[in-house]
Parts: C-alpha cells; structure tokens; sequence
C-alpha cells in the first residue's frame, strides 16, 4: 500500500468508527421492552398473548391459585431471607433507605426494623392475619422510624427529605421514595391490585391515581406506571420473587418476571 493508499484507509475507518458510535444509541432497548421469560410456557402459559382486562384476570388466576399462606409472625424470620444483603449474610437492606442492618435489630424501636406494608393496611383494612396482610410480595424490611413517616400515605412526587432514607421525599399526603425502590415499589402495588380481586372474603384492592387515602385504593397509579418504567427489575428484586416463589407461596409478581405487562393492563 502507498502512503496516499493507507492515508484513504485511515479516513475510511475513521468515518466507519463514528458512525458505529452513532449508531448505537438508535438500537438500545427501551426499559420495559416484552422479553421472553422461564415460566412462559409453564406457569404464565394461560396468560400469554393477552392484554388488558383479560390478561389481568388470567394472572389473578394464575397467582392466586394454590397460594400458601403464612402467619404474620413468620414474616420476621422470612423477611431475613428474603431481603438479605447481598453482601452481608448478617443484614437486610430496607427499603426506603437502602440502610443494611443486621437482621438481629428486628424489632419497634429506634433503630429496628420491622415489617413495613407496602399496600398500606388501611387501604383495604385487612389487618395482619394470614392473606394480604402477610403476603410477602408487598412485605419488606425497614426502618422503624422511616416506615411510620411512611404511614399510610399513597405513593406520589414530590416533598421533602426523608430524615434517615437519603433521596425519599414526603408532604402530608403522599411519600415518594429514592429512586432504587421506585419501580420496587411500583411493582409490589400492582401484584396486589391483581392478587385481589375480592372474590376470597378479601377486599377488591384497586390502584386508582388519588393521594386522599381511600379504603382499598392505592394511588397514584400514573405516578407508579412511571416508576415501573424508570426502575426496572433488579437482581435483588427477581431473587427475591423466587424465593417467595419456591420456598414460602408458590407464587409470583408477574411484573417482576414481566415489567410490560403493567402497562399491558394499565
Ligand atoms: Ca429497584
Ligand atoms: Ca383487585
């Protein structure tokens, strides 16, 4: 090759690198893209190619079905497996916060964890006996003192700080919480809204896109589609629906194993 030839070369690569660098970005895949998943053909395969009310109805089937329950108080020892550290066997990373404490601090007072209601109990009134108010999909660790800032309020935008759970936010109706639990969060709701539909002496749990605290409504369901969206599912999260999967319920979050199917329904 002469100078001139590898100097044509040169030029020639250069301009294929940039436009390799600009093609890119074009075929990322969005967020909550439909993507094949291992219970496809087992456990989802009523539920597969539809939409809407039907495939809501399909999934409360599917996830309702043959459920194992446990007692309230199984929940502590549960929640030590479930939300465990990643990196430290000895502690659970609780929500809101993202503090790891040791799984020894379970308890009700400053400094303990205890178990927080995702679906607040006061949105359905179902207490804590065995069925929604011991169902682990929307059970997790946290803060004993970030869960009664928590309260019973609808999940929306906006407020502020969160004393102890850097990047949660709250005003008197609504609490937002950091970013990594958005989608957490999100998803939990929606399992819920699905699991019960008020056929087994439960109520109808229904998200709605209010903050005014409704009995058996969860708000805000605009808010929490977004979330859905902006956090997808992490390994924390996949890992912990199959451990409620085969070691305590024999049941799944389908938006954990399918994240498009929220707005599939909603
Ligand atoms: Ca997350
Ligand atoms: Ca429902």
């Amino acid at each position: 090759m002469s100078v001139a030839q590898i100097r044509r070369w040169k030029a020639l690569a250069a301009a294929a690198t940039v436009l390799v660098g600009l093609a890119l970005p074009a075929v990322a895949a969005p967020t909550a893209s439909a993507a094949a998943g291992p219970y496809d053909s087992t456990y989802y395969k009523n539920a597969i190619g539809k939409t809407g009310a039907g495939l809501k109805a399909s999934l409360h089937t599917i996830i309702g079905t043959g459920q194992t329950k446990i007692s309230y108080d199984a929940v502590w020892n549960a929640l030590k497996v479930l939300d465990q550290d990643p990196n430290n066997t000895a502690n659970v990373i609780l929500l809101y916060s993202g503090t790891s404490r040791a799984k020894s601090l379970n308890g009700g007072s400053v400094g303990n964890w205890n178990r927080e209601h995702v679906w607040a109990q006061s949105h359905g009134n179902f207490g804590t006996s065995a069925g929604p108010g011991t169902d682990l999909h929307h059970l997790r660790a946290a803060d004993v003192q970030v869960n009664s800032t928590r309260g019973n309020k609808d999940f929306d935008k906006g407020g502020s700080a969160v004393g102890g759970a850097p990047g949660s936010y709250t005003d008197a109706d609504s609490f937002e919480p950091r970013d990594a639990d958005k989608g957490d969060v999100a998803r939990m709701i929606l399992y819920m809204a699905v699991r019960y539909e008020g056929g087994d002496s439960w109520p109808d749990l229904e998200p709605n896109d209010s903050i005014n605290g409704s009995t058996r409504f969860h708000g805000r369901l605009s808010v929490l589609k977004q979330w859905n969206e902006q956090d997808p599912p992490s390994d924390f999260e996949k890992r912990r629906n199959q451990i409620v999967f085969d070691t305590y319920q024999k049941n799944r979050n389908p938006f954990v194993d399918h994240p498009e199917w929220v707005a599939a329904i909603w």
